[in-house]
């Protein structure tokens, strides 16, 4: 019998132009219909204000729990061809898009490859990472202290609460 492993792996997903709510919820839809990936939690919807590169659009940013087979640079890849049916123009580093699906952490790895590190180099700083993250994954562990823990003592200003429902992305 073929019995692949199912790894439990977190992603967070955000966009500031276009209709990113739909293209999330999209992209999760997608994700949720793959033999390789189940989605285990998605978190709630927020409207976060821009981090990085302030002179752009609020965000819409959501954090999922899935379990899946594939590795996780093959899950990176699942992840960006989503993006890019969902029209994703790249245009500068941390500038507007339609949708970014980043892996955010990947049960037992911990790697700094250049094309994939792992935990994301930048979650524990994030607010609009952390908060959504923390709605079903409080207690994980992420470079030596939980979620909750690292959410404690993140900048949460300006972020809300956009769809307090946890299926927002099932509506049409
Ligand atoms: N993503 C970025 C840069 N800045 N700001 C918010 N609020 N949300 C994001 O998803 C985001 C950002 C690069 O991926
Ligand atoms: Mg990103
Ligand atoms: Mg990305």
């Amino acid at each position: 019998m073929h019995t692949d492993r199912f790894k439990a792996a977190t992603l967070g997903l955000g966009g500031n132009i276009g209709d990113p709510v739909n293209a999330m919820a999209s992209a999760l839809q997608h994700l949720d219909a793959r033999d390789d990936c189940r989605l285990t939690a998605v978190s709630r919807l927020y409207r976060t204000p821009p981090w990085g590169k302030t002179d752009q659009s609020f965000f819409f940013n959501a954090c999922a729990g899935v379990e899946t087979t594939l590795a996780p640079e093959a899950l990176l890849d699942v992840c960006l061809e989503i993006e890019r049916e969902m029209k994703r123009e790249r245009i500068e580093r941390w500038g507007p898009r339609t949708l970014d699906i980043d892996v955010l952490t990947y049960e037992g790895v911990e790697q700094e490859a250049p094309r994939l590190e792992l935990p994301h180099p930048r979650m524990t700083d994030r607010g609009f990472v952390l908060m959504p993250l923390a709605d079903f994954a409080g207690d994980l562990l992420v470079k030596g202290r939980t979620v909750r823990d690292w959410l404690a003592t993140a900048d949460v200003q300006g972020i809300e609460i956009a769809d307090a429902s946890f299926e927002w992305w099932r509506k049409p």
